[in-house]
């Protein structure tokens, strides 16, 4: 469909007078990037109808991607550019005297998830829709996503991020569409028709859940996807009896328990929270959505469900949506009448599942009374399920008592969520190559032994879309410039730069780009939090979660370490270098917010005093998220990914930063390993212990951080720093736990369970390496564009396609052109 800009003024000029009662003269900011999106909106809809159309007249399969998590930032310019009408846009918005930068600045940030894991979930859905594949997203449309994070006197302070607080224009409500979920009562036994005995549930708790569909515009396709996010309410929440007897409370209290269900994204990303309400919000809106797919089915093809695997697959991100396994089991046996082993077969052909962690402390368990409590129903099945599991294994491994309650899906009064995704799920894969080897070969070996085919590795990738083509429009003009357009859809053509790699002329406009980003960033940082910072220093950058095991503390450390270099050697004159952290720790995390606090307590003492010279600066980016990653990975020059081998199971920000021109300073762990592979260890600068050093250490428990600290006088001091007022008195009783943490260990725990003192030394040199390097300007630029020609491997395109080709086994869907006119 042909964008035509006249039509389009008119449409807004519609859109601002229906909503608003305005004309263009009164309308705001907000008023006009609420109308604009809503125009767009319009023109999305006919091929968001056309795809639609097209995939329910063939009989083909389509992909579910079931997510508690979609973190998918703004959405405004990613449609415009997906749509091939940013330059469209911006021109019409500078003919009604808007600038497209002040309206783009007006949309909240969809911020429905905590991280990673979250923010992949949105990298594959803009990949599906791309290279036209039928596949859809299901989650919660929370009411708050990811707190909003202030510093106040250093420390993180969480705000509720309200989001919706205008409407959002980018979603459909299909109250037609609305299904019922029933927590608690009791199962009652039916005699079914079919001679199966199904179950009712009496006295059940209903909640509403309310579909919200958004569109998922493909790039240069006319497939527009879907993104259903389900809203909890109760039906007769409101009791007007109580209100007229004045109970004001009680008369909302139903409605709102409902509505609670999807309040709040946890904001926990790691650690299950153990919460009912978290387990409430798994199966509202896991099972919402099999509803949904059951529905469709039996509306296309009846209730011959041993063809439900032919049309459809539903993946699980990690642990979350687990529950669908017992779920979809209920729905087909009691609500449709299966026998176990045709339901079984159904279940066990449709669902695969993907695990993002090693942490054994991450893997969810839920204690049965709580699980059984609000799932009684779905807990019977859980049970048999794992009956019927524990006599498999019983027959595979006679006499294997061991194993037999190793591998239990019920033990120790807890349900593991894990175990029950293996035992129904025909695939299980990790994210990265060392994440899934460690899988099979450590922390799931007893499953990998058993079930060998089903273990497989999707090595994770991001969107070109968004964090090239959108978030670095300069790098973008630079690489079409060189080498065409094509890109955009194959990200592998990037290697045709390598050509330009020897070429002076080519490698200065490339620094130049570089430095131009540098400067947007450092103005961006003083319009908003007034800082400073000086564009010709290095910009050394960690963007993460806080997590211990991603080693916040190693960066500050060394921080510390170079600070007193500075102040003790008056001819040390390294490069100018500023480092830039940008992150949220778990709400309920000291130690997490402990090294915030300190982050910023250094960065206060070493920013304020005059003897630095500009050499030294360090910043903390308040309430990062998916808005403030988009400025900083093209401004950045060294990419921090220090986690403690073993511990990352991929890492996806590593991917963005390298394509966007990045040197990695970093360890062997996660997709590490294959970024370096990819881009040439003489690209990337690696330290540090590897995984299986580690496993070596702790095999042996030879583990004694002293000897570290005892050879290193520079660490010694910069420990001491932590606990001997130097950095003054107020938190000094968070720093000393830091302190404890990592000589003597805290709560039971061995000391530095993260390896930071070992791996000290290495890197150290290792930023050593990177300024040496950086110093030589044409050598760094080198460096950074190989990084960006050899990062084709991270495009989410290439591991939905590895999606595609092992698990899903979807065919493309061509949309055609939509016969109606554009009105
Ligand atoms: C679980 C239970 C209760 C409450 C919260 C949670 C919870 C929520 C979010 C547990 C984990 C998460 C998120 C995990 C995550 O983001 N993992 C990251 O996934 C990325 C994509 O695969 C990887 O690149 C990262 O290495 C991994 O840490």
């Amino acid at each position: 469909m042909q964008f035509d800009k006249k039509l389009f003024k008119e449409w807004v000029r519609n859109r601002l007078k229906r909503n608003y009662g305005k004309n263009l003269e009164e309308a705001t900011r907000h008023d006009m990037f609420d109308a604009v999106s809503a125009a767009l909106m319009d023109f999305i809809q006919t091929n968001w109808m056309a795809t639609r159309k097209e995939y329910d007249s063939h009989t083909i399969r389509q992909v579910y991607y079931l997510s508690a998590e979609f973190l998918m930032g703004r959405a405004l310019g990613n449609n415009c550019i997906n749509l091939g009408v940013m330059d469209s846009i911006r021109e019409v918005l500078e003919e009604l005297d808007f600038n497209y930068m002040d309206i783009e600045e007006e949309e909240p940030d969809a911020g429905l998830g905590n991280g990673g894991l979250g923010r992949l979930a949105a990298c594959f859905l803009d990949s599906l829709a791309t290279l036209d594949y039928p596949g859809h997203g299901y989650g919660i449309r929370y009411q708050y996503g990811m707190f909003e994070q202030h510093i106040e006197n250093g420390y993180q302070v969480e705000y509720p991020d309200n989001w919706l607080k205008h409407r959002d224009p980018w979603e459909v409500k299909r109250s037609d569409l609305a299904v019922t979920v029933r927590f608690g009562g009791t199962p009652v036994a039916d005699k079914g028709t079919n001679g199966h005995t199904t179950y009712r549930i009496e006295n059940a708790e209903e909640i509403t859940a309310t579909p919200y569909d958004m569109p998922i515009v493909g790039f240069d396709t006319r497939t527009v996807n879907r993104l259903r996010l389900w809203e909890a309410s109760s039906e007769n929440g409101f009791d007007l009896q109580l209100f007229n007897d004045m109970h004001y409370l009680r008369a909302v209290e139903r409605q709102n328990n409902a509505e609670n269900i999807s309040r709040v994204l946890y904001p926990n990303d790691s650690g299950p929270s153990g919460k009912a309400l978290r387990l409430k919000q798994q199966y509202f809106f896991t099972s919402a959505s099999l509803q949904d797919l059951v529905h469709k089915f039996k509306r296309d093809h009846g209730t011959n469900f041993e063809d439900f695997p032919v049309y459809n697959v539903v993946q699980l991100n990690d642990t979350h949506p687990v529950v669908a396994i017992p779920e979809m089991m209920r729905l087909l046996m009691d609500e449709n009448g299966l026998g176990w082993d045709a339901a079984w077969d159904v279940v066990t052909r449709t669902f695969a599942y993907t695990n993002h962690t090693l942490l054994a402390e991450a893997l969810e368990r839920w204690p049965i009374d709580i699980f059984e409590g609000l799932l009684p129903r779905v807990y019977q099945i859980l049970e048999e399920i794992n009956r019927r599991f524990l006599a498999e294994l019983r027959e595979k491994f006679p006499g294997d008592w061991q194993r037999q309650s190793r591998m239990s899906i019920i033990a120790d009064g807890m349900i593991n969520m894990a175990w029950l995704a293996i035992v129904g799920c025909f695939s299980v894969n990790g994210v990265a190559a060392l994440h899934t080897e460690l899988l099979k070969n450590v922390e799931l070996a007893d499953w990998s032994a058993l079930y060998p085919a089903k273990f497989n590795n999707k090595t994770n990738g991001v969107t070109q879309r968004r964090w090239l083509l959108s978030a670095n429009p300069r790098l973008s003009a630079f690489i079409t410039g060189k080498i065409g357009s094509g890109w955009e859809k194959d990200l592998s053509r990037l290697r045709e730069l390598e050509r330009f790699a020897d070429d002076d002329a080519v490698l200065d406009e490339f620094l130049e780009i570089k430095h131009q980003n540098k400067i947007d960033l450092a103005k961006y940082l003083k319009d908003t939090q007034n800082i400073f910072i000086d564009p010709d220093s290095i910009f050394d950058v960690q963007i993460k979660r806080l997590h211990e095991y991603k080693r916040q503390l190693l960066n500050v450390l060394h921080i510390m370490y170079l600070y007193n270099r500075i102040l003790a050697e008056s001819d040390y004159n390294p490069v100018p270098r500023t480092f830039i952290f940008g992150a949220k720790a778990a709400s309920g995390y000291r130690r997490a917010k402990s090294i915030i606090k300190l982050i910023n307590t250094i960065a206060d003492r070493i920013n304020n005093d005059h003897r630095v010279r500009g050499r030294l600066r360090v910043i903390f980016v308040e309430n990062y998220r998916v808005t403030i990653a988009e400025k900083l990975f093209p401004a950045s020059d060294v990419s921090e990914q220090i986690s403690t081998a073993g511990k990352e199971a991929s890492g996806t920000g590593n991917m963005k930063f390298m394509l966007n021109g990045a040197v990695t300073i970093g360890t062997l762990d996660g997709a590490n390993i294959e970024i370096v592979e990819e881009a040439g260890e003489e690209n990337a600068v690696i330290f540090g212990l590897t995984a299986q050093e580690i496993q070596a250490i702790e095999a042996e428990h030879s583990y004694n951080p002293h000897d570290h600290i005892q050879a290193n006088p520079a660490l010694k001091t910069v420990l001491n720093q932590l606990i001997d007022g130097t950095y003054g008195t107020e938190s000094s009783g968070l720093f000393r736990e830091l302190y404890d943490s990592l000589v003597y260990g805290v709560d039971g725990q061995r000391p530095d369970v993260y390896y930071i003192l070992a791996d000290f030394d290495a890197y150290v040199a290792a930023h050593e390496k990177i300024c040496a390097l950086y110093a030589d300007r044409r050598a760094w630029a080198r460096t950074a564009l190989l990084n960006v020609a050899r990062s084709g491997k991270f495009s989410s395109d290439r591991t939905i396609e590895e999606y595609v080709r092992d698990i899903w086994k979807l065919e493309k869907v061509r949309v055609p052109q939509a016969q109606e006119k554009q009105s």
